[in-house]
């Protein structure tokens, strides 16, 4: 129902992104967008590219006048780096006359852990450039821009997204599902790691730092948490339907991420069923999802059958450690096929904060997609009178 595309590479001119299927009459707040770009800009663990960029998403078209039209909107996120990269970056056949920044050589000796090697075999490039340009995750500016948007229209039904970084390297904080929606959306903003226990954040700090200072990088989990989803996307009836499994593709197609959870994750390979499954105790008076029934634990993650059940979703995104190392590991260079150490270009040590930020906007665009699938997508009024329908429908329900 909702879908987009990005374009662009790390050091071109710009990130472009295209999407289709937000309804029309959804007012739109820019700031918003902009806020949520410097959100994905910081984190400690950062290098030195992010002092470069300041992120704005100018939108180009399929809003008028601050709201949507129906129509696709087209982002752009201008690289400020493009103005150091023209002579290598430029897309002509011949380096324009005016071109500005250096003129740099071919890279050559992939990075272990990087589409460096994989891309060159895939596309038959002899420069890893033409690979690394475009497997940056500069690429996921486009999609938190994209993600600020779904936000705004998954707000209309009342939802909320927030993260918290819960693992950095060894370092993890004891019970995440323990913290409730409230306790993340309390860590303050300026929170150097976005981590709800100030004690651990320091010592995730000190993990961060000792990798640096072994030319190292490190990893780590986040979760992502949305409050407020309305009970019913998603569905069992179809494989694709279901929105855990849309959750996880959505999750795992950002960089690094090599494995996700639902509510307890890997856990529940390891707990009888006594322990892992929530039970379900009935309720006095009204319940915010309208579906008026208790549940004492959440380990399902807010998702059952695929369906969400009005529970808070939870997600949880596990990250490796960036590909490039400035104490480099062992490769191969591909013009001579001798060994030769991996190349090394600037590069964060740690992005899992950031990676929060990108999980956030991932999860706001399938929950997006979700909520427009079930409500219908034409106009916004058309899609909350639809909801605020099937809401009173399920409080009646269980009020019987
Ligand atoms: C990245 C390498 C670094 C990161 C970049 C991702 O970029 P550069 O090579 O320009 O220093 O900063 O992330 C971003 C630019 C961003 O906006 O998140 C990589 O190799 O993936």
């Amino acid at each position: 129902m909702l879908r987009f595309l990005t374009a662009g590479e790390s050091h071109g001119k710009a990130l472009i992104a295209i999407l289709e299927g937000v309804p029309a009459g959804l007012s739109i707040d820019f700031d918003r967008i902009t806020a949520e770009l410097r959100r994905r800009q910081g984190g400690y663990g950062r290098g030195r590219r992010m002092a470069i960029e300041s992120d704005r998403a100018e939108a180009l078209s399929g809003i008028r006048h601050g709201v949507t039209t129906g129509a696709p909107i087209a982002l752009q996120i201008s690289n400020k780096d493009w103005e150091n990269w023209q002579r290598t970056m430029y897309t002509e056949a011949e380096q324009p006359e005016h071109a500005t920044g250096s003129d740099r050589p071919a890279v050559t000796r992939p990075r272990p852990g990087h589409a460096d090697l994989a891309g060159v075999v895939k596309y038959g490039h002899d420069d890893i450039r033409n690979v690394l340009e475009r497997a940056s995750a500069r690429e996921t500016a486009a999609r938190v821009a994209v993600g600020a948007v779904a936000r705004q229209l998954v707000a209309r039904v009342g939802a909320d997204i927030v993260s918290h970084v819960t693992t950095i390297g060894a370092v993890s904080i004891p019970d995440p599902l323990g913290l409730t929606y409230e306790d993340v959306r309390g860590i303050p903003p300026d929170g150097p790691l976005h981590c709800a226990n100030r004690e651990m954040e320091q010592q995730m700090i000190a993990e961060i730092d000792r990798a640096r200072e072994a030319g190292d990088t490190m990893g780590g989990a986040f979760e992502v948490i949305a409050h407020r989803v309305p009970a019913g996307l998603g569905s069992y009836v179809q494989w694709d339907r279901k929105l855990d499994g849309r959750l996880a593709q959505a999750l795992m197609s950002i960089p690094a991420i090599k494995a996700v959870g639902i509510g307890r994750g890997p856990l529940v390979a390891s707990l009888p069923g006594s322990r892992i499954h929530d039970e379900i105790l009935p309720v006095s008076g009204a319940a915010p999802s309208g579906v008026g029934v208790s549940r004492p634990t959440n380990n399902a993650g807010g998702l059952e059958g695929g369906v969400t059940n009005g529970e808070d979703l939870r997600v949880t995104g596990y990250m490796k450690p960036i590909a490039t190392l400035m104490k480099p590991l062992r490769s191969v260079d591909l013009t001579t096929m001798t060994a030769s150490e991996a190349a090394i270009e600037r590069s964060d040590v740690c992005a899992v904060p950031a990676a929060a930020v990108v999980a956030e906007a991932m999860v706001a665009i399938v929950l997006a997609d979700a909520v427009v699938e079930k409500f219908g997508g034409d106009s916004v009024d058309e899609l909350v009178a639809n909801w605020e329908a099937f809401h009173a429908r399920t409080a009646a329900r269980f009020a019987k």
